[in-house]
C-alpha cells in the first residue's frame, strides 16, 4: 500500500489551542505525523510519495466559495487588522442571531465560519490544508486507477470541516473531497467510514441529503463528546439522502468489544448499500491513553478493525484524521493499515 503525504504540513503550526481556558500547545501538532512515517517505515510501508498540487474542482464542489475565500485570505486580513496573535474566532452566530450574512469585519468573519475556538489560523496555515487535500487526492486516484487501498497522511484533518465551516482541527474536508471524487468519475455508491473517535460533522453534513454516498461515523456520544451537537443515532440524513447516515454514539468508557459490534453494523449497512468504494476517516483518537478521548481501544484493537474493514473486499482509500497520544499514533494509525493488507 502507498502512502500521500506532504512536508507542507508543518506550515500550520499554531502555537496555541483554547483548551481549558488556557492557550496551550495544540494535540493535532506536526510531530503527530513524524511518528507515523517511522512506523510505516519500521513496518515496510516503504513508498511515501509527495502527491500533487492539489485540485480545486471537487473541492469547489463541496466547500462554499466564500468560505474557500475567508480560509485563502483569513491570514491577511487578520495581520491587517494588527492583530498580533494568531487568528481564534471569538463570536459566533448562534440562537436567533444572523448566520447567513457574513460580516466584513475578519474577528466576525472568523467566528462566521468557525464551529469552534480551538483552531487557529496562522501564517503557513492554508498552504498546508492544501496540501493535506493534495494528499487525499493522490491516494484517491491511486486507488480510482486500480489499487486495492491507499492510504493518504493528511495533516491538518478533514472530517470536522463542513462546506462553509472550520474547527475540530479541520479546514476542507479531506475524506469528502476524496469520495466526491468517486462520484464524479461515475462511481454510483460512495461510502464513508469514519472511526475517529469524534462525530464526523462535517462529512454528515456535506453528504446529508445524498444519497450516492453513504455515511456511517463511530463516535462518542454527543451528550459528552466534542462536537457535543451532532452525533446522535436519529441523525439518519434527509430527503434523497434518508437512512444515508448511519451514526453509533458511544458512552465513555467504551472498549473493542463493545465497539466492533457498533463497527460491524456499520460495515453490514454499507453492503448493503451497496458500496463501489470506500474512504475511511482513519482518526486513532479511540485509544484508551488518547488525551482528550475518552474510548479505551487497545493496539491490538486496530489491527482487528482493520481487519473488519477488509472483509468489505472494496477499493479503499484512508485519510488520516486524529489521534494524539503521540507515541503511540504511529502504532495505532499503522496497524489499521496491516489489519486490513493481512485480512
Ligand atoms: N481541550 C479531530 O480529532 N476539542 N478533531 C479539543 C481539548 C476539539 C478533534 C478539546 C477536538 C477536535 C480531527
Ligand atoms: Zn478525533
Amino acid at each position: 500500500m502507498q502512502t500521500f503525504f506532504s512536508e507542507s504540513h508543518r506550515l500550520h503550526f499554531p502555537q496555541g489551542e483554547l483548551s481549558g481556558g488556557e492557550l496551550v500547545t495544540p494535540f493535532e501538532r506536526p510531530s503527530r505525523v513524524e511518528y507515523i512515517l517511522r512506523r510505516l517505515q519500521e513496518r515496510q510501508f516503504k513508498d511515501v510519495i509527495t502527491p500533487d498540487a492539489v485540485d480545486f474542482t471537487p473541492i469547489q464542489r463541496l466547500h462554499d466559495p466564500r468560505f474557500l475565500d475567508f480560509l485563502a485570505h483569513a491570514w491577511e486580513e487578520w495581520q491587517a487588522e494588527g492583530y498580533a496573535g494568531e487568528l481564534i474566532p471569538t463570536s459566533f452566530p448562534v440562537r436567533r442571531m444572523q448566520d447567513q450574512r457574513p460580516p466584513n469585519n475578519i474577528d466576525g468573519k472568523a467566528g462566521f465560519y468557525a464551529l469552534a475556538a480551538e483552531t487557529a489560523i496562522t501564517a503557513g496555515t492554508w498552504e498546508a490544508v492544501q496540501s493535506s487535500c493534495a494528499s487525499a487526492q493522490a491516494a484517491q486516484r491511486q486507488v480510482a486507477g486500480g489499487a486495492q487501498a491507499a492510504f493518504a497522511l493528511c495533516r491538518p484533518p478533514g472530517h470536522h470541516a463542513a462546506a462553509d465551516l472550520f474547527g475540530g482541527y479541520c479546514f476542507i474536508n479531506n475524506a469528502a473531497v476524496a469520495a466526491e471524487m468517486f462520484c464524479m468519475e461515475g462511481t454510483a455508491k460512495v461510502a464513508v467510514l469514519d472511526i475517529d473517535f469524534h462525530h464526523g460533522n462535517g462529512t454528515q453534513d456535506i453528504f446529508y441529503a445524498r444519497d450516492d454516498v453513504f455515511f456511517a461515523s463511530l463516535h462518542g456520544h454527543p451528550e459528552d463528546a466534542f462536537p457535543y451537537f451532532t452525533g446522535y443515532a436519529d441523525e439518519v440524513g434527509t430527503g434523497a439522502g434518508a437512512d444515508m447516515t448511519a451514526n453509533y454514539p458511544m458512552r465513555p468508557g467504551t472498549a473493542y468489544a463493545e465497539w466492533a459490534e457498533a463497527l460491524r453494523a456499520a460495515l453490514k449497512r454499507i453492503k448493503q448499500f451497496g458500496a463501489e468504494a470506500l474512504v475511511v476517516s482513519l482518526g486513532v483518537d479511540a485509544f484508551k491513553a488518547d488525551p482528550i478521548s475518552f474510548f479505551k481501544l487497545e493496539s491490538e484493537s486496530f489491527l482487528q478493525a482493520g481487519a473488519e474493514i477488509a472483509a468489505l473486499n472494496l477499493p479503499t482509500v484512508f485519510i488520516m484524521e486524529g489521534g494524539y497520544a503521540i507515541d503511540a499514533v504511529g502504532i495505532n494509525t499503522v496497524n489499521v493499515l496491516e489489519g486490513y493488507l493481512n485480512a
